[in-house]
């Protein structure tokens, strides 16, 4: 049975975009009409699916109001694609404001139009600064005919500090296994002069304060002390330039590089032996992911869903939050027996490929789909 489905991210934000996006662009492979309701047109979707709409949200700017009224304006657009398009089902990324939207649009078009809503952990970290939201927070959950989490442990924590009874089921990340592979990028090592007997350490993220950026220049640091290594700098934020400071105080100007945003990670990973994400939150950490798919072993830290993630001692390491000496034994480990660095890439790409693989976690979400719908 085709559906017509309504999918509302941010869009333009991180791996929770991302997954929302690709997610849409697969179902809509499988034959089932998608609608992005957002504010600006999801960043991924770049070429023309017959069955990919796009409705974007407008704010109008009244003097009258003090704020632009973003979240009525997003409500009463899903109410509006909802009817007039029979939509089925909104599947929204966010408790807030989304699923809190995608309630008023059910209210507005009546109860045969089911709210899926998958958390991606940023919920709860903006109840880190701001508890008077936690109610709200519920009220959007408890509203959804359906919550899904991207972790185990994030659905641990949303039931710890939301204290919903709601059951929270896990719907773990995936990727397009056709972007993110090993493919041949050698030359771009001579490109960024990076020496043939150099090992390549890589960090991807956006830079923000969680990601802790520091401490992977300064576990760095004590990895190229041991092994000739160059670090690649993938993103950009706001810690950049703190980031900057830490790497010329440490003298390490000639082996980070920066390269900022970047589209075809998939050809920087290749040419990587290992990758750090440190952070101190991470519902999930889609990069390792993407890291992993192209056979690059990861260490990353125990924090959220992390060590859901990474097999640790399999598919890499996990290592305790600030422990930057183990973090470098590690990477040095990984970096200087090629035998363990091959196993752990080829138990990598096994490991995505088992848990992680897009076709299972599509097929998970159509299954809630048609069972909220009653088509099961
Ligand atoms: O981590 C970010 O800064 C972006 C954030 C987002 O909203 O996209 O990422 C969250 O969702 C991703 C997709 O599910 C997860 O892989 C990230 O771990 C999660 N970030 C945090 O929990 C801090």
């Amino acid at each position: 049975m085709k559906l017509k489905i309504g999918i509302t991210c941010y869009p333009t934000v991180g791996g929770s975009g991302v997954i929302a996006t690709e997610l849409g662009k697969l179902l809509a492979e499988k034959g089932h009409e998608i609608h992005f309701i957002s504010s600006s047109m999801p960043f991924r979707l770049n070429k023309v699916y017959p069955n990919i709409y796009y409705h974007e949200v407008e704010v109008n700017q009244y003097s009258v109001f003090k704020y632009p009224p973003y979240d009525l304006a997003l409500a009463a657009k899903m109410a509006e694609v909802a009817n007039r398009e029979n939509l089925d089902l909104l599947h929204v990324h966010y408790a807030i404001p989304h699923a809190v939207c995608a309630y008023l649009a059910k209210q507005m078009v009546g109860e045969h139009l089911k709210i899926v809503t998958t958390l991606h952990g940023t919920d709860i970290t903006v109840l880190g600064h701001d508890p008077s939201l936690t109610e709200l927070i519920r009220f959007g959950i408890e509203k959804s005919d359906v919550v899904t989490a991207v972790s185990n442990q994030l659905v641990g924590q949303t039931n710890e500090l939301i204290e919903t009874k709601k059951e929270i089921q896990t719907v773990y990340n995936f990727v397009d296994e056709r972007v993110y592979r090993k493919v041949d990028s050698q030359h771009l090592k001579a490109e960024y002069g990076i020496q043939e007997d150099e090992k390549v350490v890589i960090h991807i993220s956006n830079f923000r304060q969680v990601k802790r950026v520091q401490d992977v220049v300064k576990a760095f640091h004590l990895i190229q002390k041991e092994v000739p290594a160059k670090l690649l700098l993938v993103g950009d934020g706001p810690e950049l330039t703190l980031v900057c400071k830490l790497v010329r105080q440490l003298g390490l100007e000639e082996k980070v590089l920066f390269l900022g945003k970047q589209d075809n990670v998939a050809e920087l990973l290749s040419i990587s032996d290992v990758k750090l994400l440190l952070s101190q939150k991470e519902s999930f950490g889609l990069v390792i992911l993407e890291a992993m798919a192209c056979g690059v072993p990861c260490i990353g830290t125990n924090i959220g869903g992390i060590p859901e993630v990474i097999i640790h001692g399999e598919t890499g390491y996990i290592c305790e939050l600030g422990d930057v000496e183990d973090v470098a034994a590690k990477a040095i480990e990984i970096l200087t027996d090629e035998v363990l660095r091959m196993r752990m890439s080829e138990f990598s790409i096994q490991a995505v490929e088992e848990r992680f693989r897009s076709g299972k976690i599509v097929d998970e979400y159509e299954q809630i789909y048609k069972e909220v719908l009653g088509c099961a």
